[in-house]
């Protein structure tokens, strides 16, 4: 793709040149114009010799999300070879299918896409396609019948989030000495819905849940992945119901909005408290929280897909196959190791 719109892109400056050429010899200013021309033609060549990417970001609600987007940041840089261009969506998909249509007419070589949701993306991802434009998918994931719609995703499997967030409980639940015939009353703060994140860790918690006839789920409400919207669903649903054992909270930031309610509310949370919350992400923020006794544990998702949209890029740039999907690995963080991790954490 790159090598063609080159050749391309060098035909035009030479038919360019040619015509100023013939311009030159029938004009008085001949010498100024065609060193004028001169410089610019070679400041554009050495534009044309960066690799253009336009991404097309979900938004800035999360510590999670300020966290990709610096990864991606620090890795596209114009000393690295790259024009970089990134849209902030604000959590809005009509802005991000808008940004789409921007890049495809500014021509970037590569189209960078973290989408808000899943649904509704053949049509502009088409668009792209005729336009000969590569789209990389990454973080959140889309649904299409249409394999042919993007080159490669990379991101977490957020089902198995969901199986480990479980897995999480029944270790704080056996680790605070509550036996399986004792009733836990769970409430969701769930993450934007219809987007990946969202529906992969409702959809593992539900599922694995099962095997717990003492767990009831009371209620699932969206937070839409930040904290204020966290504590205000997290204030009604303690209004609602005055027994919560437990709060799924499917991002950090919603958890943190979820202390403040809590605590508002005369209530205690975390490993000594009366309500146990295990979030998702593992974001350095969430390992304060665990070490001020707020949080449970934390299921991991890493953020850092700049050095790895990278690579897929290099290797496209290079004729390379790339993998179609790839999943990063990740880990459950305790409140009891928060301390001696949170130096380590990069993000
Ligand atoms: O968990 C949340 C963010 O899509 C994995 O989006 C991402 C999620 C992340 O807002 O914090």
């Amino acid at each position: 793709m790159k090598a063609f719109k080159k050749v391309i892109a060098v035909i035009m400056l030479l038919m360019m040149l040619a015509t100023l050429a013939a311009c030159g010899t029938s004009s008085d200013t001949s010498d100024n114009d065609s060193s004028a021309t001169g410089e610019s033609a070679s400041a554009s060549a050495k534009k044309d010799d960066l690799i253009y990417i336009g991404f097309v970001q979900v938004g800035a609600e999360s510590d999670w999300r300020m966290a990709n987007t610096k990864s991606m940041k620090d890795t596209f840089t114009e000393e690295k070879g790259y024009k970089f261009e990134m849209v902030d969506a604000q959590q809005k998909t009509d802005k991000q299918i808008t940004a789409i249509r921007d890049f495809i007419q500014k021509d970037v070589d590569y189209i960078v896409l973290a989408p808000n949701t899943e649904a509704g993306w053949d049509t502009v991802l088409n668009e792209a396609k005729s336009a000969g434009i590569p789209v990389i998918i990454v973080d959140r994931m889309i649904k299409t019948n249409d394999d042919s719609l993007y080159t490669a995703w990379v991101g977490s499997n957020f089902k198995q989030e969901g199986y480990d967030a479980v897995t999480a409980l029944e270790n704080v639940l056996k680790e605070k000495g509550i036996s399986e015939d004792e009733e836990i009353n769970i409430v969701t703060l769930q993450g934007t819905m219809g987007s990946s994140a969202q529906i992969g860790r409702t959809e593992g918690f539900a599922e694995k849940m099962k095997a717990h006839k003492n767990w009831k789920m009371l209620d699932r409400q969206s937070g839409d992945f930040t904290q204020e919207k966290g504590q205000e669903v997290m204030e009604s649903f303690l209004k609602s119901y005055p027994d919560i054992d437990v709060v799924i909270a499917e991002n950090d930031n919603m958890a943190f909005g979820a202390v403040k309610a809590i605590k508002a509310a005369g209530k205690t949370c975390g490993p000594k408290g009366e309500i146990t919350i295990i979030s998702f992400d593992a974001v350095k923020q969430a390992f304060e929280y665990m070490i001020a006794g707020d949080i449970d544990a934390s299921v991991e998702c890493n953020p850092l897909h700049g050095p790895r949209v990278e690579e897929i890029i290099k290797n496209l740039e290079a004729g390379n196959k790339v993998e179609k999907i790839s999943y990063v690995k990740e880990s459950v963080f305790y409140a009891k190791d928060a301390k001696d991790l949170i130096d380590k954490r990069e993000y």
